[in-house]
């Protein structure tokens, strides 16, 4: 084809190194950033693809979120702002691999599969992190448009939930600046919480690890438009520290312990962004210096339990369902299906699969432990609850509930999880129920827990089933977890091969985190053992 004259020309400028293969994982390609050059090339070839076939903008964002500062990736975004069909991650995986000579013929096939009309307009935004790689890592995408002829917009330094929402506004309002973002979200914020009670817990102000990254960046510009409503006192904000080390969401839920960098008083409510701001989770300590971590699960329920309150207050009949992983802590399937009587459903790793289910419902609540998720309103919910909310003939206490509503609504990103959105989200539920992080955290209490990490030759001799929580492959490995499990007290473990980094993850819980941090060692020796580790054997862990 003509309009691949130009690719072939400059695809050179972009070679792909020999041999390399790469997989679209549990959110896009990850890796050292050196490797992607290439990569960012093909995707926004293919970004543009998608949005001949789909006649919308679709949009790259150049992150590796949670990994080191050193890796980078990539994450393509559909028209609606949800992550790229699942057909389509194949693609991208096929796209990246076709040595160099092969480029152009797997271009083609893409079309050929797709029928895809060459001669429909496309258009792609693209977002960057604050990684040093980004920046040249984003005009590799912005060539891959280029020589297909498309035009982009380049948004330039965003968090991805950020971006998410530029594509979902493009598409459906036909424009989308960032002052739009945080006029809605701050809009909804405030009138959240002007009403609500003055509590001395409710008043004070809010810590943030902001990872040393983007979301540091764009907490600064939201809070302009917060009215003082939200105090914020912000740490790790990338001026001195590195991206991710030893701060950020992931570090904070992994390590089970507060992000260097951060000066916290007993009690004081604190919260961590990852790198490129789509998790957050909150923690305090108390007077005895125990730290509380406060993750998805925890999230989950807090924002559950006010939204099941507000439907039943205003008279509405919609079910509100729960969407987690197997990485739920036990003690949170139980309160959310026992207590909370809710639905609870797991699903595979990687919010596109949370997401989907989540569509299932009226109202589906999901998170993942690791503190990415949001809310999903069917369209017929979304559309009771802003009818309800204009009617005049309704009781004070029902009209009091369904305002509460129509501005959560408002308040949240569903596009995807937003660090920025859920913590004002989570702010607004504290403050109207006049409640402190530790009423919060009382809701129910964790199973202790552990996860590890551990390195094999090929994380993908690992297959698993039952969302996760089983292995499949290699033979017995299975039968080992259930033995070791059986040594425990309330206990579950399962092994999964991570989507984002060369490692298989361990999770573990139990009665006591003695029992929980050995169960956690042993299935780490069994996977070292039976799955090819490589390096050092695990050792047991010090506490
Ligand atoms: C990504 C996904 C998350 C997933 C996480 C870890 O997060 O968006 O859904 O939980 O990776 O995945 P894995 O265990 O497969 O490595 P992020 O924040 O890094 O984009």
């Amino acid at each position: 084809m003509a309009e691949f004259e130009e690719v072939s020309r400059k695809s050179k400028l972009h070679p792909k190194p020999t041999g390399l293969k790469l997989q679209y994982g549990t959110a896009g390609f990850r890796t050292t950033a050196k490797h992607l050059d290439h990569v960012m090339f093909r995707m926004g070839l293919l970004a543009v693809l998608r949005s001949k076939k789909t006649r919308s903008t679709i949009g790259v964002m150049v992150t590796a979120s949670h990994n080191p500062e050193d890796d980078n990736g990539v994450k393509l975004i559909d028209p609606m702002g949800e992550m790229v069909a699942l057909t389509w991650e194949e693609y991208a995986s096929q796209l990246a691999n076709a040595e160099q000579e092969e480029l152009l013929h797997s271009l083609n096939d893409i079309v050929k599969k797709e029928t895809i009309d060459m001669s429909q307009e496309a258009r792609v935004i693209v977002g960057r992190d604050t990684r040093p790689s980004s920046e040249s890592l984003s005009r590799a995408v912005f060539d891959g448009v280029q020589c297909l002829g498309s035009h982009f917009h380049d948004y330039g330094l965003v968090t991805t939930p950020q971006l998410h929402y530029m594509v979902y506004c493009q598409n459906t309002q036909g424009s989308a600046t960032l002052e739009d973002y945080y006029k809605k979200h701050s809009q909804a914020f405030l009138h959240l919480t002007k009403n609500a009670p003055v509590h001395a817990n409710a008043q004070r102000r809010l810590l943030v690890d902001g990872a040393n990254g983007i979301g540091a960046l764009k907490l600064r510009e939201l809070e302009a438009f917060l009215q003082k409503q939200l105090l914020v006192a912000l740490f790790n904000d990338g001026s001195t520290g590195k991206l991710n080390h030893l701060c950020g969401a992931d570090y904070v839920k992994v390590q089970q312990k507060p992000p260097q960098g951060i000066q916290m008083e007993v009690g004081e409510r604190c919260c961590s962004f990852d790198g490129d701001a789509d998790r957050i989770v909150y923690y305090y300590t108390n007077s005895d210096g125990h730290f509380h971590l406060l993750d998805g699960d925890k999230i989950a329920t807090l924002i559950s339990t006010f939204l099941k309150e507000l439907i039943t207050e205003a008279g509405l009949d919609l079910q509100v369902a729960a969407v987690q992983t197997a990485y739920a802590n036990g003690s949170s399937t139980r309160f959310l299906e026992d207590t909370m009587k809710m639905t609870v459903v797991c699903t595979k790793t990687g919010v596109k699969h949370l997401h989907h289910a989540a569509q299932k419902f009226d109202v589906g609540v999901y998170f993942e432990a690791n503190g990415h998720g949001t809310v999903l309103f069917s369209r017929a919910a979304e559309e009771q609850i802003h009818q309800l909310a204009k009617s005049p003939d309704i009781t004070n206490e029902k009209k009091h509930a369904i305002q509460l509503l129509d501005n959560t609504v408002n308040l949240i990103n569903q596009t995807v999880g937003d660090a920025l959105s859920d913590m004002l989200l989570i702010e607004a539920v504290l403050a109207v129920r006049g409640m402190g992080v530790q009423d919060w955290d009382a809701m129910y209490t964790d199973l202790p827990n552990r996860q590890l990490k551990v390195k094999v030759a090929d994380r993908r001799v690992i297959s698993t089933t039952d969302a996760e929580r089983r292995v499949v492959s290699p033979a017995g490995l299975q039968e080992a977890i259930d033995k070791l499990v059986a040594k425990y007290q309330q206990a579950r473990s399962f092994v999964r091969p991570s989507g984002t980094e060369d490692v298989v993850r361990i999770y573990a819980e139990a009665d006591t985190q003695e029992s929980a941090d050995a169960l956690a060692h042993e299935v780490s020796l069994a996977v070292y053992n039976l799955a090819g580790g490589v390096g050092e054997e695990p050792k047991p862990l010090k506490l």
